[in-house]
């Protein structure tokens, strides 16, 4: 059975508590909880974690590097600026997708640019909490591709 991390960085833990109108009214225990029930209709699982901490992230992504089949990623603001953590999705091999709820390059400036997103497999915007399990029926589809 494959396994599939998904991570959500900073202030993610606040889905559905504020900015509706751009996040959307689910929480983040909702949108964990419907990732859990795809995995497992797919004969998968996923281990989900959100964490505020850039070096949290970073060990996560480290510590499964041998457990999991890929990574969904939401960095939140860290996509803009954290070198830190596009280092640690380059020394795992494991396929990682990056998530963005929000179109970001329909919002401020400093959101365009992703340091991390060129050192992941792709990257998925704008679509919503449909975004992550986009990118988990992709990495559980690796290696089908003829
Ligand atoms: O659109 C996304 O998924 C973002 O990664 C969300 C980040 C933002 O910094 C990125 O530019 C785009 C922010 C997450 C904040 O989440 C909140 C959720 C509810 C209420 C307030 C913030």
């Amino acid at each position: 059975m494959k396994t599939i991390l998904v991570l959500n960085g900073p202030n993610l833990n606040r889905l559905g508590l504020r900015e509706p109108g751009v996040y959307g009214h689910q929480t983040l225990v909702d949108l964990e909880n419907t990732l859990h029930e795809e995995a497992a209709k797919l004969n998968a699982q996923v281990i989900c974690k959100q964490s505020n901490h850039e070096g949290q992230l970073i060990d996560w992504i480290h510590e499964y590097a041998d457990d999991v089949a890929g990574l969904v990623i939401n960095p939140g603001a860290f996509t803009h600026y954290s070198y830190a953590i596009r280092d640690a999705i380059a020394s795992v091999s494991y396929p990682v997708i990056e998530v963005h709820i929000s179109n970001v390059h329909a919002r401020e400036t400093f959101r365009h640019h992703s340091v991390t997103a060129p050192v992941t497999k792709g990257q998925i915007v704008g679509l919503g909490l449909q975004g992550y399990h986009l990118a988990l029926l992709a990495l559980l589809s690796e290696g089908d591709k003829s």
